[in-house]
């Protein structure tokens, strides 16, 4: 650290310099992240909320009161009865968090997830040296259900289904799960992709799966508000079934406003509370249904764009996520990423992968396609 500090002038030129090197949403080249421009006035609220930390909720009851409204409205969403949760930085958190929770509930050591959940599984188990227990997929890259009653052991403490998968928007067969742990095993829901996806699924006239509270055997889910819930990095929201789960994990912190600390951070962010709330109370069910609506419309769009260049996809998107089979899919990405388009990729099966956000428009995806042709031979 120099002795003194640099001008105004010259730190923000460093700033402008470093931003002007990041990609942007809106340029429409960012084809495979799951999070997008956040909604119009949740930056503001963001802002207004800088200086809050949720961590010390004695200080911030006005924050304190958002995230309470926040549970209420997620529980509402995925017919949950008044549950209990946290708003937390995260898909990592969450799942962190419910291993976490599984673990000290049971006195168990034994994790239970896909080979295609995403990799905050395997920091959960490392962290809380935890084991890791993988299983296969099934034809429709979903969890094999056969599979996992073959490892449930008496030391399962939980089972991690995907709603929404990283890799290719699958939804587990969360209801087979269900029946197979109810009142035996914690099955934590990872729906940090499709939590505000799914409930709008139905309504729109795509296929849909049940995968939350109204299957009585999911103990808990998490959904992500920056990815489909439209708000600003960091939020997520875990929900439990049971109140007393999350005060397993509790601390002493009696120095601070509250004698018991349950959450991971200890400092923890109030803006991106205050704008997840802004998002959800402004959007509502029918905003959310219309912005889904077109992400679908575009994914349906790119798969019918990808077989007309006569390449294929490993299955008919379930959400708006498509993955596109290529001859050699880490050659194609490149010679992509040298035409500026940032494509990631699935590993189950090998493939590009594309996640339709709000930013791609049907205009990107024309452009993209034109491009993917020319490199794919397709
Ligand atoms: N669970 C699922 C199903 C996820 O897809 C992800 C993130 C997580 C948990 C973890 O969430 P956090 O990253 O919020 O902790 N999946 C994205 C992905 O791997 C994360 C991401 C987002 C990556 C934007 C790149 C990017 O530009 O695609």
């Amino acid at each position: 650290m120099e002795e003194k500090g640099a001008s105004f002038e010259r730190a923000m030129e460093e700033l402008e310099e470093a931003h002007g090197k990041d990609f942007l949403f809106e340029d429409g080249r960012v084809l495979g992240s799951m999070c997008t421009k956040p909604m119009d006035g949740s930056v503001d609220v963001h802002s207004k909320f800088i200086e809050s930390n949720l961590g010390n909720p004695g200080l911030y009851p006005g924050t304190r009161q958002l995230e309470e409204k926040i549970i209420s409205i997620v529980s509402s969403l995925l017919h949950g009865n008044d549950f209990y949760g946290q708003v937390q930085a995260g898909g990592t958190e969450s799942n962190i968090v419910a291993a976490w929770v599984a673990r000290n509930v049971s006195g168990k050591n034994e994790v239970v997830f896909c080979e295609n959940a995403h990799f905050s599984m395997l920091k959960a188990c490392d962290v809380l040296r935890m084991k890791p227990v993988e299983v296969g997929l099934n034809e429709n890259f979903e969890m094999d259900v056969g599979e996992v009653e073959d490892k449930i052991t008496d030391d399962t403490a939980i089972v991690v289904a995907s709603a929404g998968s990283t890799e290719l928007g699958a939804i587990d067969p969360i209801e087979e799960l269900s029946e197979i742990c109810r009142e035996k095993v914690f099955l934590h829901v990872d729906a940090s992709f499709g939590g505000f996806v799914i409930p709008f699924l139905g309504d729109l006239g795509y296929p849909s799966k049940p995968f939350d509270f109204q299957l009585d055997g999911v103990s808990s889910v998490v959904l992500d508000g920056h990815k489909m819930g439209m708000s600003t990095i960091p939020s997520s929201v875990l929900l439990l079934r049971k109140e007393d789960d999350l005060r397993s994990i509790a601390v002493e912190s009696p120095y601070l406003t509250s004698l018991h600390s349950t959450s991971l951070l200890g400092t923890r962010s109030s803006a991106g509370v205050a704008a997840l709330y802004f998002a959800m109370r402004t959007l509502g069910r029918e905003g959310y249904r219309e912005i889904v609506k077109t992400c679908m419309v575009n994914t349906m769009y790119l798969v019918s764009e990808v077989k007309r260049i006569n390449l294929g996809v490993p299955i008919e998107p379930v959400m708006n996520i498509c993955g596109i089979l290529v001859d050699d899919p880490v050659r194609v990405r490149e010679e992509l990423d040298g035409k500026n388009w940032k494509v990631s990729m699935s590993r189950h099966p090998d493939c590009l992968r594309v996640v339709v956000m709000p930013h791609v428009t049907r205009q990107v995806i024309d452009s993209f396609v034109h491009d993917l042709e020319d490199v794919s031979g397709g």
